[in-house]
């Protein structure tokens, strides 16, 4: 049988990990972390598709793509956290398992970052543990649809 799919989404400057601000992200680029989560999502049973986009609507329509063709969706927003409600719409829209989750701990942060608009979509959000947090969140995509199947 074949493996199931997974989306990992990634929004705007993600592109730029690894090069600056390693303080707040870690050093990892996102190539990097692409490499660990393929073998994250190998080991749980899936076969992930990462992607990475600075466009608000494109990450619109892998969100659309993710609920017509996927088992669950990782997404890390980047700065339309706060501030998309067109990805807060499509997230709402998707009826497959989904989880937000950022590198650094948003609300350690500046007080605008501190809200998002998008959590209420998903159903859950892990943050503040930097590249590891791509591993905790195939697994808990795991310990989701494992739920969703019982
Ligand atoms: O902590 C996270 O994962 C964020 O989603 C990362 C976003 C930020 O806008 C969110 O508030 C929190 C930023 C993505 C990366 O930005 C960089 C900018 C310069 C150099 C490296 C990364």
């Amino acid at each position: 049988m074949a493996a199931k799919t997974i989306f990992i989404l990634n929004g705007p400057n993600l592109n730029l990990l690894g090069a600056r601000e390693p303080e707040i992200y870690g050093a990892d680029t996102l190539a990097d972390i692409e490499t660990a989560c393929d073998a994250a999502a190998g080991a749980a049973g899936f076969a992930a598709d990462f992607r990475q986009s600075n466009t608000e609507g494109t990450l619109v329509d892998w969100v659309q793509e993710a609920n017509a063709k996927a088992a669950g969706l990782i997404i890390n927003p980047g700065a339309y956290t706060h501030t998309s409600i067109a990805l807060l719409d499509a997230l709402t829209a998707a009826n497959i398992a989904k989880i937000e989750l950022h590198l650094s701990n948003i609300h350690a942060r500046e007080e605008f970052r501190q809200r998002s608009v998008t959590a209420a979509a998903v159903d859950g959000v892990i943050m503040g543990f930097g590249a590891a947090g791509y591993i905790l969140a195939v697994e808990a995509l795991k310990s989701l649809l494992q739920k969703r199947s019982a």
